[in-house]
C-alpha cells in the first residue's frame, strides 16, 4: 500500500472519491471525471478544503509553520512553499471577543511575518504589527484580541514583509480566517473557496517575476481553487450553500459568475449588507473576499472568472507593454443532480450598517496613485507611488487623530487599476468615478479603477497605533506602492 499523503486522506475523508494517487508518479486511478494534462496537473478532482482548526472557550491557539517544500498543487508534486504543508494554509475559526494566538516559525530562506487580512485589531506590540520581521529560522507568537463586537465573515492571512510579500504570497503562503456569526444563517453546507493563481515549470518550480511582471502585477498560468484545478463541487436541488470565497490572488481580480444559479450575496470584506443582494456577478480584486449564498438548481453550472479589464502597461515601459489583462478561466464545476431537497428558512435580518455619510468628518485628504518615474524598477521602467513617494519605512506619511471621521479622495492617475488596502479600519465607499454611492458599502480593499477616482470615508476608533495602507496589487506594494499611518 502506497503512502497516502495528507491532501490524498482529505480527499478520500471526503463525499464521494474521485481520483486516488497510486506511488509517488502521478499515476491517478479515475473514478469520477478528473483528467491529467501533459503538464502533469490534475483537473475535476472531488472538491477538498483545507483543514479547520476552531477556538474553543474564547481561544485559539494555532502553530504555523512556512516553509518551501514538496506539496500538491492542481494535483501535482511541486516545489513551492506552504504554511504547514498545505496551499493554502489551515482555516482559522474564531468568534468576536476571541483571543487567536498564532506562533509563526519561519522555515524560509528569507524573512517573513504575518498579516491578519481584515481584522479589526491592534496594529501594535504582537497583535497585526506591520513592523515586525521574523528573520529565516526564527519565531515569533503572535496574540490578537478580537473585540466583542468584530464584524463577522471572511478575513485571511498571509505574509507582509515588504520587499518579499508577493514572492511568499504567489508561492502559497496564505490561509482563511473566519469570524463565525453570532446568530448563525441556515445553510445546508458551507464551503470555503480560497481562489490564487500561481505558474509552474516543467520541473515544478515556480519561475521569477519578470520586470515586466512586476510592473503590471505578476498572475499565475493557473488559476486554483483551494490549491486545485476546476474541482468539482456536488449538491441537491433546493439547498442552500455557503461560499466563503477569497481572492488570494497577488494581481488577478475575479469577476465570477456561476450561470444557472442563484446567487445571493451576504457582504463583502467585513461589510455585511443589512439586506442580502441577488447578484448575477461579482468583482473581486486582490485581497477582497465574498460571502455568498448559492441556492443550486438542477443541472452543471461552472464558476468561471470572466476576463477583466484592470488597465494597461502601454506607454509604462520604454518600447511600450504587452500587458494581458486575464483571459476568461473555469474554476470549478458545480453539479446539481437527484431529488429537490426542503427550502431553508428565511435568512435571519442583519444589523443596520453604519453610515458615515451623515458622520462629521474631522479632515479630508488625498491619496494619489501614479506609476511614476522612480529608481525602483530599473531603467526605463516606472515606480508606483502614493503621492509621488515610494515606501520608507523610517517616514510616517499620515497622520491622523483618534477617534476621529476622515474623508479620503482616493486618484489614480495611471492606466492600472490599483486596489487600495487600509489595515486595521474598513473604508466606507461614498462615490466611485463622481458618482456618489446609494448603498452602504464598507470594504477593507477599495479599487480605484485606471484614471479615476474614488472617495472614501474612515472611522479611526478603537485602536491607536501605527499601520499601513498600499496598493493590494502586491508587486506594487513590493515596490513602494505603500504608506505608513500613525492614528494618535
Ligand atoms: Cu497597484
Amino acid at each position: 500500500m502506497p503512502e497516502i499523503s495528507r491532501r490524498n486522506a482529505l480527499i478520500l475523508g471526503g463525499a464521494g472519491v474521485a481520483s486516488v494517487a497510486v506511488g509517488g508518479t502521478g499515476f491517478f486511478l479515475n473514478q469520477g471525471f478528473s483528467s491529467v494534462s501533459s503538464a502533469g496537473t490534475v483537473s475535476g478532482s472531488t472538491f477538498t478544503e483545507p483543514i479547520e482548526l476552531r477556538s474553543a472557550n474564547g481561544a485559539l491557539s494555532v502553530d504555523l509553520e512556512s516553509s518551501r517544500q514538496r506539496v500538491s498543487i492542481a494535483g501535482r508534486d511541486v516545489n513551492a512553499l506552504s504554511y504547514n504543508g498545505g496551499v493554502p494554509g489551515p482555516t482559522l475559526r474564531v468568534r468576536a471577543g476571541d483571543t487567536l494566538r498564532v506562533s509563526l516559525k519561519n522555515g524560509l530562506a528569507d524573512p517573513s511575518n504575518l498579516h491578519v487580512h481584515g481584522l479589526h485589531v491592534s496594529p501594535e506590540n504582537k497583535s497585526d504589527n506591520m513592523f515586525v520581521t521574523v528573520a529565516a529560522g526564527d519565531s515569533f507568537d503572535y496574540q490578537y484580541e478580537l473585540p466583542a463586537d468584530h464584524p463577522p465573515g471572511v478575513y485571511w492571512y498571509h505574509p507582509h514583509l515588504h520587499g518579499f510579500v508577493a514572492e511568499q504570497v504567489f508561492g502559497g503562503l496564505y490561509g482563511a480566517i473566519i469570524v463565525e456569526d453570532p446568530e448563525s444563517i441556515p445553510a445546508d453546507r458551507e464551503r470555503l473557496l480560497v481562489i490564487s493563481d500561481i505558474s509552474l515549470n516543467s520541473s515544478g518550480n515556480i519561475p521569477a517575476a519578470s520586470p515586466m511582471d512586476e510592473m503590471t502585477g505578476r498572475e499565475g498560468d493557473l488559476v486554483l481553487v483551494n490549491g486545485q484545478l476546476t474541482p468539482d463541487l456536488v449538491a441537491l436541488p433546493g439547498e442552500r450553500e455557503r461560499w466563503r470565497i477569497i481572492n488570494a490572488s497577488v494581481s488577478r481580480y475575479l469577476r465570477l459568475r456561476l450561470d444557472g444559479q442563484q446567487l445571493t450575496l451576504l457582504g463583502i470584506d467585513s461589510g455585511r449588507f443589512e439586506s442580502p443582494q441577488e447578484i448575477d456577478e461579482i468583482v473581486l480584486a486582490p485581497g477582497n473576499r465574498a460571502d455568498l449564498l448559492v441556492t443550486s438548481s438542477l443541472g452543471t453550472s461552472t464558476l468561471r472568472a470572466l476576463s477583466y479589464d484592470r488597465g494597461s502597461a502601454d506607454g509604462m515601459m520604454m518600447g511600450g507593454g504587452n500587458f494581458r489583462s486575464g483571459e476568461e478561466v473555469a474554476l470549478a464545476t458545480f453539479s446539481v443532480a437527484g431529488d429537490a431537497v426542503v427550502a431553508q428558512s428565511a435568512i435571519p435580518s442583519q444589523p443596520a450598517q453604519r453610515d458615515l455619510r451623515i458622520a462629521p468628518t474631522t479632515a479630508k485628504r488625498e491619496l494619489v496613485f501614479a506609476m511614476g518615474m522612480g529608481g525602483g524598477m530599473g531603467a526605463g521602467m516606472m515606480s508606483p507611488t502614493i503621492n509621488g513617494r515610494q515606501f520608507d519605512a523610517e517616514r510616517i506619511d499620515t497622520t491622523v487623530q483618534f477617534d476621529s471621521v476622515e474623508e479620503w479622495l482616493l486618484t489614480n492617475t495611471s492606466t492600472l487599476d490599483h486596489p487600495l488596502h487600509l489595515h486595521v479600519w474598513p473604508m466606507q465607499i461614498i462615490e466611485q468615478d463622481g458618482q456618489p454611492v446609494d448603498s452602504i458599502m464598507w470594504q477593507d480593499v477599495v479599487n480605484v479603477p485606471a484614471r479615476s477616482t474614488t472617495r472614501v470615508r474612515i472611522a479611526f476608533e478603537d485602536f491607536g497605533g501605527k499601520t499601513v495602507y498600499h496598493c493590494h496589487i502586491l508587486d506594487h506594494e513590493d515596490n513602494g506602492m505603500m504608506g505608513i499611518i500613525a492614528a494618535n
